[in-house]
This record gives structure tokens, C-alpha cells and sequence, in this order.
């Protein structure tokens, strides 16, 4: 399944009609969101359009190097300023995000804006009602590599450069976990191949992601490993549970605990995992499978979440050693497959 010749030319004539573009991520933004959206911004902008990259909240320090990555604005900042842009925008974009209340505090604008809205995404379960053009392909690795199709496809193929070209594959490589899952069609690596014809260094890019941690984070990971981990072997479960007290000794820094989930998975028989983080009033959950057991499904009926098969998010509004005593419930009844 890919998009019409239609959409395409509807995509040209929107933008086209539009002077004031604003690009939105969803919240915790990842280097998928903000890959794609910073791409589709160099598009826009070499156009001659008026456009701009707005995040709910702060970036992770993992991809402060992306190109044009300074322009974005950030909502837990300038929260004025990107109410403004949203609702007086002529057009928005959607960037790897389904529906409005994955923006968190964008939501409200989103909803009050006037501007037409389109929607490019991987995700399941697109919100059909809110948008006027939708580009949703949950089959694809990623928002980047979806993104890069329509441009192909698109004439705007010819402001495919290699500063557009690297944002698209740091996406496309950090939502596959380098080539590791979500890609198990040619396609995927046959766009990395053209990726790397505009340019992309792929060594260079790679080292910039995964070899550029912050001393806090490796100790951060040693201890979640070595101090939180909790392993139900009979249930093929693991999990790691993060207090804010703890998160407060490693520095409490964007995208800290960014990955550290995929630790739990990584063990010989555990075919789910969650990492628990308090943050705030609320215990933020990720969760990750190996195989056929769907995390999406799990993280919606019982953690206010979603996402995908093999990895999604929830929330949780109760204390977090409520929300572990939950979880180990939750865990100790499933049957998951392995
Ligand atoms: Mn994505």
C-alpha cells in the first residue's frame, strides 16, 4: 500500500495555497518527529515559504546536532509563540503523531486553529475526522522514510539535499533501533541506499546518536540495570522502575532515559518489558515486545497509551509504586508468548 498520484497533487496544491506553515511534533519528541519535521521544514523554506518547527517540549540532547535543529520552537519555553503559530497558521503538519492529543499542550490549538491539516505518520488509528489530507502508513519503518517517499514522488524532489537527506535517515535508522526491527521489507533499506546517494555519512551520523552519551546516562543505565530491574522469568516479563529521586542524581536530562527500556527486552527470554519514569504528577511508561504479543493493545486498554506492535506508551496517574503493584498484576496474569 502506498499513497494516490492524487494525494501527491493535493499535498502541491495545499501547500502551494498556503503562506504561513507551521510543522508540529508530538510531545517527547523523538529524532523521528523532529527528523521528518525538520526535512519537510528545509522543503518549505528553500520554497519560499514562511515556516516553522514547534515541539510541545524540550528536545533530547541526543539530536541537539540536526541540522536547522536551533530554529525549533518549544512550547514548555515560548508557549504564546506557539499557540500563535499553530492557530494562525494557513496550514499544519502532523509529523509522526496520529491525532491532536498526542502534542499534549498543542492540543488546544490544534483544535482551534483554522488551517487546513494534513497528516504524515506511521502510527495506527489516525484521527480521520481532524484532518483534511492524511498521508498514514503504519506499515512504513518510519515518519522520515514515508516522508522522503512523498518528496520522491512529489516536485519537491528537487530540494532533496544532504542536510534533508540526513535528518530523514537519523529517523528512519532511530525507529528501526539501527536497522534492527520495523524493516523487514527491502523498500526500507533501499531508501537508506538513496539516502547515502545524497550524502549521508553514515558512520559519522551513527556515532553521533548511539557513541555520544552523556556520563549520566551510562551511569544512569548501569544503575536502572543494576539497582530497578525486575525479571518475572514464568511471565517472560522484565521491567525497570525510575523514581524521580532517581532520575534527579543522574541529572534529570533531556532523553535520559532514552533506549534504557530495550535493555530489559535484550534478556534471553524476556519477550516484554516497560520502563517506568516519574515524571511530575505521572508515571510515564514505555513499553517494548519481542514478537507476536501487542504492546499497542496493552498500553491502550490498560495505561491511556498506544503506539505500535512492538513498542508503545502509556501514562499512569497513580503513585509509582501503585503503578508497579499494577503493573506486576497486569504482568503475572498475561500470557505472553515468547
Ligand atoms: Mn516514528
Amino acid at each position: 500500500m502506498t499513497f494516490t498520484k492524487d494525494q501527491i497533487v493535493q499535498l502541491e496544491k495545499l501547500v502551494e495555497e498556503a503562506n504561513d506553515i507551521t510543522l508540529i511534533t508530538h510531545a517527547n519528541p523523538d529524532a523521528d518527529t523532529v527528523g521528518s519535521a525538520l526535512a519537510l521544514h528545509n522543503v518549505l523554506v528553500q520554497m519560499g515559504k514562511k515556516a516553522q518547527v514547534v515541539c510541545p517540549n524540550p528536545i533530547p540532547d541526543f539530536i541537539q546536532w540536526m541540522h536547522n535543529i536551533d530554529t525549533v520552537i518549544v512550547h514548555d519555553r515560548e508557549g504564546r509563540k506557539v499557540q500563535r503559530l499553530v492557530e494562525n497558521a494557513d496550514l499544519i503538519f502532523a509529523m509522526d503523531f496520529n491525532a491532536p492529543h498526542r502534542t499534549s499542550n498543542i492540543e488546544k490549538s490544534m483544535m482551534e486553529t483554522k488551517a487546513k491539516k494534513v497528516l504524515i505518520d506511521h502510527h495506527l488509528f489516525p484521527d480521520e475526522d481532524y484532518f483534511d489530507l492524511m498521508f498514514s502508513f503504519p506499515k512504513k519503518s518510519s515518519t522520515s522514510e514515508l516522508l522522503f517517499d512523498i518528496l520522491r514522488a512529489s516536485n519537491y524532489k528537487k530540494y532533496i539535499n544532504k542536510e534533508i537527506a540526513t535528518n530523514i535517515f537519523v529517523g528512519l535508522m532511530t525507529d528501526t533501533g539501527s536497522f534492527a526491527y520495523n524493516c523487514n521489507q527491502p523498500e526500507t533499506f533501499e531508501t537508506a541506499a538513496e539516502l547515502i546517494r545524497y550524502g549521508v555519512e553514515v558512520k559519522k551520523t551513527h556515532d553521533l546518536i548511539y557513541n555520544n552519551n552523556s556520563i549520566d546516562r551510562i551511569r544512569a543505565l548501569g544503575y536502572s540495570i543494576s539497582e530497578r530491574l525486575r525479571v518475572f522469568p514464568k511471565q517472560n516479563a522484565a521491567y525497570i522502575s525510575l523514581s524521580a529521586e532517581d532520575l534527579t542524581r543522574y541529572g534529570n536530562g533531556e532523553g535520559l532515559t532514552e533506549g534504557i527500556v530495550n535493555y530489559a527486552l535484550s534478556i534471553q527470554g524476556i519477550c516484554f518489558a516497560a520502563l517506568l519514569t516519574e515524571k511530575g504528577d505521572k508515571i510515564k511508561i514505555s513499553f517494548r515486545s519481542k514478537g507476536t504479543y501487542d504492546v499497542n493493545a496493552f498500553a491502550r486498554k490498560y495505561f491511556e497509551g498506544g503506539g505500535h506492535h512492538n513498542a508503545a506508551g502509556g501514562k499512569s496517574f497513580l503513585s509509582l509504586e501503585k503503578t508497579e503493584q499494577k503493573l506486576e498484576e497486569l504482568i503475572t496474569n498475561l500470557e505472553i508468548p515468547c
